[in-house]
């Protein structure tokens, strides 16, 4: 608490300018760019607006924003005074909105013109809500009961005189979809992101102030949080952002016109990356890329080895969740072991337990644990879900992972992912990673079926690439394909082509539906 004064804006923001830093360009945008005197500038009109408007400390404001200048203004402003920004994804159905702003609280929205128009007509259902603080994208008109963001913040004196935060703080929430149940609030800390940038973007990416990021993950997720906005600033460095949806195409183009030095990607869009540069047969230019870092879902090594034959560009693969905000586990570039997560990062701790939460020997598989201090302070108004999550100072990732002699991690799939076939666990992940190595297939998820006997069988759910066509032929081949390259009990005894894997917001498999469609 006040005790230990301290305030995120500070670290991230003020240091900057403290290192005489402020003509330097800290964001590259479509529009242009904003050096780290104009981000200060507007970052303390920002916290001045909630000020006006009479948001106090610990009061909530969702943002909806694009990938935008905005967005950081708004994230930072809040933070600066003790109110708490709580960014959501802009691709959610107007139901999600409400559940966001009911479950938070909040009193202020902060969001795209475009945005609001699709709820606007829901603004009687946002119980707690004052004030929606729109961001006009051209001459647009605003309705009376909102406030115009552009206006608001450029009427803001640039003074500012920081708040009573303390290190413990909480200072943001992001919303964790989870792949069930509903979305859950996780608060983060004053503290939090200086933790993750000191542990993984100082420690292992080894950012310096040359670094210039480009995330392909968006703002509003932990991933794209760290990569996109709070590593470049908390390292000196700078950041490109892209209010566009991500697409091979839009990366591509920007890799080439703005030169970022790392890439932080998830493991579908190196996919569809490899898939483009392939079909297209152009050649694209990531010579400024030092480093493509993945994240989000473990890396198959197949679209390692492609990647690095395309571009001569390793891939870094490690894992994070929102509720640690960023990376723990991770390779390092000096010391990849392709197909694993690498190993533990500095600051944090990994143990592997059983269900008695009892540390397990090396190469059995378990449930992976992990501590360390950008843990968030626990989930907003879940009691039951706080228990299991956070026990003491570990938090339960609901992992299945197994760590080798050498300390790398083995991702084996969600605790509740896992097969049991003829009683021996199997990982529908190895088999998905196989399957992805066959000529014929783009992607697979494998879940559990059962056969006559009602015995466990892994089925596989597999897309095709492009022109290919779909035959029992070709599916006893894939069979044929996996037998030959795993044990034998491992390979999919059902294989079933469909045209795209359910996944949620950020790319991830959902096998639970899968699991529907099976067991309907
Ligand atoms: O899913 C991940 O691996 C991840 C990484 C960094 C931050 C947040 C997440 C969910």
């Amino acid at each position: 608490g006040i005790d230990m004064p301290y305030n995120a804006s500070n670290q991230f923001i003020d240091k900057n300018i403290k290192y005489g830093l402020e003509d330097k360009t800290a964001l590259y945008y479509e529009g242009g760019q904003v050096t780290y005197g104009m981000l200060q500038d507007r970052v303390k009109q920002a916290a001045n607006m909630f000020n006006e408007i009479g948001l106090e400390m610990e009061d909530r404001v969702v943002i909806t924003c694009y990938d935008s200048p905005e967005f950081i203004y708004s994230f930072f402003g809040g933070i600066r005074t003790g109110v708490v920004p709580i960014p959501v994804n802009t691709m959610m159905q107007p139901h999600d909105y409400e559940y966001y702003l009911n479950n938070s609280r909040a009193k202020s929205l902060i969001i795209h013109e475009t945005l609001w128009r699709q709820i606007s007509h829901l603004r009687k259902r946002f119980v707690f809500l004052k004030h929606v603080i729109v961001i006009l994208e051209g001459a647009g008109e605003l309705s009376d009961d909102t406030l115009d963001f552009q206006q608001l913040l450029d009427s803001q004196d640039i003074d500012f005189q920081s708040p009573y935060t303390g290190y413990d703080d909480s200072a943001f929430w992001l919303y964790s979809s989870g792949t069930t149940g509903e979305p859950k609030g996780v608060i983060h800390l004053q503290h939090d992101m200086e933790v993750s940038t000191n542990n993984y973007a100082k420690k292992v990416l080894k950012m310096t102030e040359n670094d210039r990021c480009l995330s392909a993950s968006k703002l509003f997720f932990a991933y794209g949080l760290g990569g996109g906005m709070y590593f470049p600033l908390g390292t000196k460095g700078s950041t490109i952002l892209v209010k566009e949806r991500t697409t091979p195409e839009i990366m591509f183009q920007t890799i080439e016109k703005y030169k970022p030095t790392i890439f932080f990607g998830v493991p579908t869009l190196f996919g569809a990356m490899i898939e483009y540069a392939e079909q297209s047969r152009e050649s694209f230019d990531l010579s400024s890329v030092r480093i493509c870092a993945s994240a989000g879902e473990s890396l198959p090594p197949f679209f390692a080895k492609r990647w690095k034959e395309l571009f001569g560009l390793n891939i870094l693969d490690g894992i994070g969740s929102t509720e640690a905000l960023h990376i723990f586990i991770s390779n390092r570039m000096d010391d990849i072991k392709e197909g694993s997560s690498g190993k533990i990062v500095p600051g944090y701790e990994a143990k592997i337990v059983n269900e008695q939460g009892i540390e397990l020997p090396l190469n059995e598989i378990g449930d992976l644990v992990i501590s360390g201090c950008s843990i968030a302070n626990g989930y907003w108004n879940m009691h039951e879900e706080n228990k299991q999550k956070f026990v003491g100072k570990w938090l339960n990732t609901g992992d299945k992972y197994y760590m080798d002699e050498d300390g790398y991690f083995w991702y084996c799939g969600r605790a509740d992912d896992m097969l049991k076939v003829g009683g021996i666990w199997v990982s529908p992940n190895e088999i998905e990673n196989c399957l992805l190595n066959h000529e014929a297939v783009l992607e697979a998820a494998v879940v559990g079926d059962t056969n006559e006997n009602n015995l466990v069988i892994p089925k596989a759910y597999i897309v095709l690439k492009k022109d290919v066509v779909p035959s029992d032929q070709l599916g006893e081949d894939i069979q044929q394909f996996v037998k030959g390259k795993l044990a034998g009990y491992k390979y999919p005894r059902v294989i079933q082509f469909i045209d795209e894997l359910p996944k949620t917001a950020t790319g991830k498999i959902q096998r639970y539906r899968l699991r529907e469609l099976v067991s309907s």
